[in-house]
């Protein structure tokens, strides 16, 4: 058939007209405007998982990006390596990967970087908006080689929190190769302070505050996730209840 205006216009009225048989039918229109479904499809087409975090101009970026949690690991390990200027630090990258790799922090400098400027949201009420530099998580992940079962990502954390084990996060495969999720080492154009995660943290620009893992030491490759800490995904999540899915 050869698609003409008119038989483009007789194909929509048709299909609309099947529409409006289905919306008569009382349970159709229930089903379709339920809150169970209107969130799922909400969730889906609004809020999709790889849509982008908004950027902001750089005349919007906080005077003063301020620090929580954690504003210095201080531990034996951290001071070392804070010492050398982070020319001791390595991060690795292990679990269930192809490659296992150890990579300095010139040698992700050298890779090629992502420029964001987007708004922190933590928990505890406060927002920041700043501008981050780093290496997209993807570049790391396609070099280390993910194997068939890995389906979550830990981030290990130099610094330790109050039940003497160290600060660690999760995020799925969704969020790891979304092109907004880096591996930052500048912010405001300066390298990471002490008091915001150097050398390294997570910018997973979709979710909390309390994901945006600092003072990364160590990328693990997990199938699941219960074998993680007490098994809900992060230091907050297993401590305080935080949901493990953070979006915002
Ligand atoms: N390693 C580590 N990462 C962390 C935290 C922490 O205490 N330790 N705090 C989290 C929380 S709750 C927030 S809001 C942000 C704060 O980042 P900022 O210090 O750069 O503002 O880091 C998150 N990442
Ligand atoms: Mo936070």
């Amino acid at each position: 058939m050869i698609l003409t205006r008119r038989t483009l216009l007789l194909g929509a009225t048709a299909s609309l007209a099947g529409c409006d048989r289905l919306a008569r039918n009382e349970s159709f229109r229930e089903a379709l405007f339920s809150a169970e479904n209107f969130h799922k499809w909400a969730q889906r087409s609004l809020m999709a998982r790889d849509a982008l975090a908004h950027e902001f101009r750089p005349d919007q970026i906080s005077p003063f990006f301020r620090a929580n949690g954690t504003a210095n690991p201080n531990t034996p390990d951290y001071k070392m390596i804070w010492r050398s200027g982070f020319a001791d630090w390595r991060l690795r990258v292990d679990g269930l990967v192809a490659r296992r790799l150890s990579i300095s922090l010139p040698q992700l400098r050298s890779l090629p970087h992502r420029e964001q400027i987007t708004r922190h949201d933590c928990v505890e009420g406060w927002s920041a908006i700043g501008k981050w530099r780093g290496v997209p998580l993807k570049t790391i992940l396609d070099g280390a080689g993910l194997r068939d079962r890995a389906r979550h990502l830990v981030f290990h954390c130099a610094d330790m929190m109050g039940s003497g084990q160290p600060y660690y996060e999760s995020i799925d495969l969704t969020d790891a190769f979304h092109p907004q999720t880096i591996l930052a080492f500048a912010l405001n154009d300066r390298p990471l302070s002490v008091a915001n995660g150097a050398p390294l943290r997570l910018r997973v620009e979709r979710q909390l505050g309390y994901k945006q893992a600092k003072y990364l030491m160590r990328i693990e490759a997990v199938e699941s996730l219960s074998s993680v800490g007490r098994g809900k995904g992060g230091y907050w999540e297993d401590h305080a209840g935080y949901d493990w899915y953070a979006g915002i």
